[in-house]
């Protein structure tokens, strides 16, 4: 069934986030149209989304696989929260992705830092912030019925959710059951952080486990967790090192044993 306006907007459990909706068939990247959209004043909860996009990015300029069948979704958000606090809208994002796909497929999706959606170790998903002073777009890119063939040279490090369940999932659906986590997330986030970095917690796939991280700095130790700015902590022969979000990747080390 395609992915409309109309189903959406039936399936939504909101107030707020998605009442304000524009569904595309073919963009460059839905992020760029929701930083018009915000820019032209819509309201916080507003949202653009794609069947396919031409130049869906990830974070640091990387690229984003975005054929049909995938859901590609970009809301409006306008945080009274300090800007130190906005990573955390990130986890935000991964988080209700992952409460959406659980609920709707029987998953259990996990989350991998800074904000990967994980199956083990399969990326399933990915999110985008990208802020302004005056507004914050988060970007959500989930591979939902995407073949094999589909997803081409990811095959090995990459998953989708048709492929783990053997049937495809009612992207309009996905959409509106995103859309409702992620209000109800984003609403409770306002008087209870540390319910959000406690489901991120629950959810790492890394926790514990041996990691190495590129980029800024190279490091590699056992992930120990997160403090409560959403950084990564992260047990070395040196000790506990701090690793911000920004100029790294983390990859999971196979150790063998
Ligand atoms: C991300 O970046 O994971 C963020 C992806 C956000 C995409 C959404 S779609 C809606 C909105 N509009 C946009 O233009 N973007 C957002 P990052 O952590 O940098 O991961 C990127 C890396 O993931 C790539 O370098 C590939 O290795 C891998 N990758 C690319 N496409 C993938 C896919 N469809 N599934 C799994 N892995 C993928």
């Amino acid at each position: 069934m395609e992915l409309t306006g109309d189903r959406i907007s039936k399936a939504l459990g909101t107030e707020q986030f998605g009442r304000v909706l524009q569904v595309h068939d073919t963009v460059t990247s839905t992020n760029d149209l929701a930083r018009v959209l915000a820019d032209a004043g819509a309201p916080e909860g507003a949202v653009v989304i794609a069947r396919e996009q031409l130049t869906g990015r990830g974070r640091l300029g990387r690229q984003w696989v975005s054929p049909r069948g995938g859901l590609y979704l970009s809301v409006i958000l306008r945080p009274a929260q300090p800007l130190d606090e906005w990573p955390l809208l990130g986890f935000l994002l991964a988080v209700a992705s992952c409460g959406a796909i659980d609920a709707l497929t029987g998953l259990r999706t996990g989350v991998k830092w800074p904000n990967d959606v994980m199956i083990g170790s399969r990326k399933l998903g990915g999110v985008l912030v990208e802020a302004t002073p005056a507004f914050v777009v988060g970007g959500v890119g989930l591979n939902a019925n995407l073949t094999p063939a589909t997803l081409g040279a990811l095959e090995n490090t990459a998953t989708s959710i048709q492929a783990l369940t053997g049937h495809p999932v009612e992207l309009s659906a996905l959409a509106a059951m995103l859309l409702t986590k992620l209000e109800g997330a984003y609403s409770r986030l306002r008087t209870d952080k540390a319910w959000l970095l406690d489901e991120w917690r629950r959810r790492s796939v890394a926790m514990g486990r041996r990691i190495r991280v590129t980029g800024a700095t190279t490091l590699e130790g056992v992930a120990e967790g997160i403090d409560d700015t959403g950084a990564l902590l992260i047990r070395t022969a040196e000790g506990v090192q701090v690793v911000r979000a920004g100029d790294v990747s983390i990859r999971l080390v196979e150790t063998g044993e």
